[in-house]
């Protein structure tokens, strides 16, 4: 499956872990074709039930579903991958857990970083912020648009831009050469994710 478009982050920090699932049909319905559960703060129990009927949902209708940080979980929930940061599992050692098959995407937050995480075998590298954000506390400083096209030039994986993108910001990240967008605050503080995903995932026709 060719890696391009929207890709949604359903967080349960932002939005309340009860309105998880709903929020999940509404954008697979809005024909999203990867989306990721971020949740940082569940207990690992929730987390792990949460995520196994995410990955129930998205296998019904042929999306692929990322877990964020948590390989067990990923594993665990039969999930399509996992998203890795610099604090999470190396990987290598992701990659022993969930084999070839699986999705593994890495963060990068440089033009250097990014080569790395092609050079280790990801299969998608996310580059940001690309502008300020206040859903990540500890995110690092907005890297603008420009070091977005300059790692696109380097790297032949697909690339995932994020950090406050919202829909009036998003034509010029994929005019930089962005292959998917990971949104949270823009898509779940929409007043309907569903028609917020299909404008999203218009954009991509466009551009
Ligand atoms: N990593 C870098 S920025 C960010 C993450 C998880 C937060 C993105 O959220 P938003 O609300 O789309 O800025
Ligand atoms: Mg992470």
């Amino acid at each position: 499956m060719k890696l391009r478009g929207l890709y949604p982050i359903i967080d349960v920090g932002v939005i309340e872990a009860g309105r998880a699932l709903r929020v999940a049909e509404e954008i697979i319905q809005a024909g999203v074709k990867i989306f990721q559960l971020r949740a940082k703060s569940l207990p690992s129990g929730e987390f792990l039930e949460l995520a196994s009927e995410m990955a129930r949902l998205a296998g019904k209708a042929d999306v692929n579903f990322i877990v964020n940080d948590r390989t067990d979980i990923a594993f665990l929930a039969q999930a399509d991958g996992v998203h890795l940061g610099r604090d999470d599992l190396p990987l290598a050692a992701a990659r022993k857990i969930l084999g070839r098959e699986k999705i593994i995407g890495l963060s990068s937050h440089s033009p250097a970083e990014a080569l790395e995480a092609q050079a280790q075998g990801a299969d998608y590298v996310a580059f940001g912020p690309i502008f300020p954000t206040s859903t990540k506390p500890d995110a690092q400083k907005p890297k603008g648009i420009e070091a977005l096209r300059e790692i696109k030039a380097k790297i032949r994986l697909p690339l995932v831009a994020i950090g406050g993108i919202r829909e009036e910001l998003a034509p010029q990240v994929i005019e930089a050469g962005a292959d998917m967008l990971a949104v949270i605050a823009d898509l779940l503080n929409a007043p309907d994710v569903g028609e917020k995903a299909k404008r999203f995932g218009v954009l991509f026709k466009e551009n």
